[in-house]
């Protein structure tokens, strides 16, 4: 196992591999037998740099052949760390193919991260190299990197189009080598957690667990050759990656369509041309699609399945999805860090528009307990603990984080509050960690304030989660000025020139002389969210 992954307790493994569900394959090889069996079949259909591409499944494993000897070139070897941020391009299928086949590992950053971000990822991975477009959404990432050049050098620097003084993608010298299939036990990518302290947290899974949990979201979800998921979500999240998503489209023999954006003027022409059957959504947009398909003049008749999840979605919301858009709802509650929970397709509807749902593996085990760690019965509400298949057991070298992070017997505090019915699904009740869920994208609260401190300015900061109608929930900064309070707009102004994704800055600061107490004297965050929403209310 890679040095500063935590692997699994062998009793564990050995029961995953006797169950079936850890194969022994790698991504390296899936790849090598999807285009065996699905050669002709359409993989992927995207915009590239390009232009248009319509890539096979033979086409993608030719490409992924010729950049991973590319790569080798280049100097990139078995384990070296790799930050890829790329938005929805073909590219990245080429890219990631390339890496799992040299062994790299991928580490996934969003395409909103910034120098901070960023910075922080190749630095805590001691990343070897650092993979982006060259424009997207109207920002130059080649000028993020040359931010970042103590951090990567440009000749590692790969770009997917126009790569100025860095690597271009297209231009690495393309004779295949003989490249040895590595160890399916090992880590195979590293994922980003929502969450809850200063620094974010990597996720590392393994060939094993990760092609296990999206070969068996592909089955739950019926996913099938011939099929075809829209991937409407940034790729690089987890749940458009596998659950089933792009991944599991692959392991199944189906499409991965890659939408730019995930807006009904972007992805409802995609869904008729394309024959969509499958899509993933978060809440705020499947609100969005919900209205705009009832005066939609395109054709969204393919869809059999909506998925809706990393945030709550609505009982009312999910009981419109069928007579609106004709297809089923599917809810989905997942976690990088491993455990992810589906309503099944043929769930009554009281199950499938009430729950969130639950777990793929009958090796999930589910714990929910009360404040002091013991279980509860179904029907209350506590905490959730899970320990599985196909969830890690540990971050990438934090091991202080993991002591608190874990059970000592290897139980992930996944900090939601969730309730079991009777049958065993899941209700999502609320949220215990320190995190906003602002429409599906995760905030760590310490990581914002963290910036917010480094202003001469600013005394204390505390940022929480305000309810909104649209978003479920947006951020606000309470901050205790020093001296003179800064005008907001500017103190915006200075998380932006801090180089933080913009979805983290606050989307309101207000400021007191002081924050509500807990009992041991720590800031009472529900007691501050109290008085915000009377003090919101009263603005209004
Ligand atoms: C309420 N809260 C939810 C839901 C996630 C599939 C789907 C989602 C994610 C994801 C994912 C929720 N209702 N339906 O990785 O593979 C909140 C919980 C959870 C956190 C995880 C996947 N679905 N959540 O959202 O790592 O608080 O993964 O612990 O981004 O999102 O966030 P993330």
């Amino acid at each position: 196992m890679l040095p500063g992954a935590t692997p699994w307790p062998e009793e564990y493994a050995a029961r995953y591999r006797a169950a079936g569900h850890w194969r022994g394959q790698t991504f390296g090889t899936l790849l090598r037998e999807a285009a065996a069996e699905h050669g002709e079949r359409v993989a992927v259909v995207g915009e590239g740099a390009a232009g248009a591409v319509r890539w096979t499944y033979a086409e993608l494993d030719r490409r992924a052949d010729r950049l991973a000897a590319g790569l080798r070139a280049l100097g990139l070897r078995d384990r070296d760390r790799v930050v890829v941020q790329l938005p929805n391009v073909p590219e990245f299928f080429e890219v990631c193919f390339a890496l799992f086949r040299i062994g790299a590992i991928p580490v996934f950053a969003l395409p909103a991260h910034r120098a901070a971000e960023i910075g922080y990822f190749l630095r805590h991975a001691e990343a070897a190299a650092y993979v982006i477009p060259d424009r997207h959404a109207g920002f130059d990432h080649r000028a993020l990197a040359r931010e970042l050049k103590d951090d990567v050098p440009p000749e590692r620097v790969l770009v997917a189009g126009e790569a100025e003084e860095f690597t271009a993608l297209g231009g690495l010298p393309a004779d295949p080598v003989d490249l040895p299939d590595g160890d399916p036990s090992d880590v195979a990518l590293m994922q980003l957690s929502g969450g809850t302290t200063g620094t974010p947290k990597l996720i590392p899974r393994t060939h094993d667990d990760y092609i296990y949990s999206f070969r068996a979201s592909a089955e739950i979800c019926g996913l099938r050759p011939g099929g075809v998921y829209l991937c409407a979500l940034p790729v690089s999240h987890n749940f458009p990656m596998s659950s089933p998503g792009v991944f599991g489209a692959l392991a199944a023999g189906a499409t991965s369509v890659l939408a730019p954006l995930p807006s009904p003027d972007v992805a409802f022409p995609l869904i008729e041309r394309e024959r969509v059957t499958i899509t993933g959504l978060v809440p705020p947009l499947a609100l969005v699609w919900l209205e705009a398909a009832r005066t939609t003049r395109h054709d969204l008749s393919s869809l059999e399945v909506l998925q809706v999840g990393g945030a709550k979605f609505s009982a009312e919301a999910a009981a419109r999805v069928r007579p609106v858009l004709g297809c089923d709802v599917q809810q989905v509650f997942g976690m990088a860090e491993g455990l992810v929970n589906y309503t099944r397709l043929d769930d009554p509807e009281d199950v499938r528009v009430g729950t969130q749902g639950r777990p793929i593996s009958e090796h999930d085990e589910v714990r929910v307990v009360d404040d002091d760690g013991r279980d509860v019965p179904p029907g209350e509400t506590g905490h959730l603990l899970t320990r599985g298949p196909y969830t890690i057991r540990g971050y990438y070298r934090a091991d202080e984080h993991n002591a608190a992070a874990f059970t000592p017997d290897g139980f992930y505090r996944t900090g939601d509050v969730v309730r079991r019915t009777a049958d065993g699904d899941l209700v999502v009740e609320g949220r215990a960690k320190d995190q906003i869920n602002r429409g599906g994208e995760k905030i760590a609260a310490e990581e914002v304030e963290n910036h917010l401190l480094a202003h001469p300015a600013v005394h204390d900061a505390a940022v929480v989660a305000v309810p909104d109608a649209m978003l479920g929930e947006r951020t606000c900064a309470v901050v205790i000025p020093r001296g003179e309070p800064p005008r907001a707009l500017a103190l915006k102004a200075f998380l932006r020139e801090r180089g933080i994704a913009s979805y983290k800055i606050p989307d309101r600061i207000v400021f007191t002389d002081r924050y509500p107490h807990t009992g041991v004297g720590k800031v009472s965050k529900r007691d501050l969210r109290a008085a915000l929403a009377d003090r919101l209310a009263r603005d209004r």
